[in-house]
């Protein structure tokens, strides 16, 4: 239960912790039939956008085209995506990513649906392929012992190759594990916890986060993390990558 006049969200100029009681729906274009959230965007300083969908039995959403490319990762419930006119069935754990200029249609959806949408514009290189469409499902990706650390399983699901400008990848901690040390680095992230909970470090607070928060962290927010409840925590996160940092 909130407090009167409380909330754990805090948005400070280089990073955010947004918590669900504090969500206001939105309306967005190409979107029918469900709650939208845009929970980051440039309106607050960052590079992308997190979307979180929420469908309810005839939902529709055509995102993305142009410059944005988009990758979409269904977090409860089903639906259709559909990229370039290729088709797939999506279910919780199911991952799709749409290419600039190839917008992202998601469709059919069971009602409740819960599907978090990064977003970011595309950042071309001079003679390297486009990157292309991906389908997938994360119980099919491996989960690697992040740094050497087995209680601490990283997903990386997108392809690592220099055509894709952007990374989503899935981080489980057993409890009680933790990023080794503080990272600081160039990339910007976008996250969501899904399930348990655990301590985020964002530049000097310590925010106490659990399932359905959502994280900015501006590039070089100094970060850390360790999972505290009694069950496994994981987030799912969005990076930019693969780009000459003057691009
Ligand atoms: O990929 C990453 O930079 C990751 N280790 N960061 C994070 O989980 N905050
Ligand atoms: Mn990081």
């Amino acid at each position: 239960m909130t407090m009167f006049g409380e909330t754990r969200t805090r948005v400070a100029n280089r990073h955010a912790l947004i918590t669900p009681d504090g969500l206001v729906p939105s309306l967005l274009p190409g979107v029918s039939g469900a709650v939208v959230n845009v929970i980051l965007s440039p309106g607050m300083g960052a590079g992308l956008t997190q979307l979180l969908l929420t469908f309810e039995a005839d939902g529709h959403a055509e995102l993305g085209g142009g410059e944005i490319e988009s990758c979409a990762y269904v977090m409860a419930g089903g639906c259709v995506a559909t990229v370039d006119g290729q088709e797939e069935p999506l279910a919780a754990g199911g991952y799709v990513f749409a290419p600039a200029g190839s917008p992202l249609e998601l469709s059919r959806p069971a009602a409740g649906t819960r599907v978090t949408v990064f977003q970011k514009m595309f950042v071309e290189i001079e003679g390297l392929p486009a990157p292309d469409p991906v389908f997938g499902d994360a119980a099919r990706v491996e989960g690697k012992p992040f740094l050497g650390d087995p209680d601490a399983r990283l997903k990386t699901l997108l392809p690592e190759d220099p055509a894709y400008d952007m990374a989503v990848n899935l981080f489980t901690y057993q409890p009680g594990a933790r990023l080794p040390f503080v990272e600081t680095h160039i990339m910007e992230h976008g996250l969501i916890m899904l399930e348990g909970e655990g301590v985020y470090r964002l530049e000097n607070e310590w925010y106490p986060v659990t399932a359905g928060d959502a994280i900015w962290m501006a590039p070089y927010c100094p970060q850390w993390f360790v999972a505290m409840g009694k069950g496994p925590a994981s987030y799912l996160y969005y990076k930019d990558v693969n780009r000459d940092p003057f691009a």
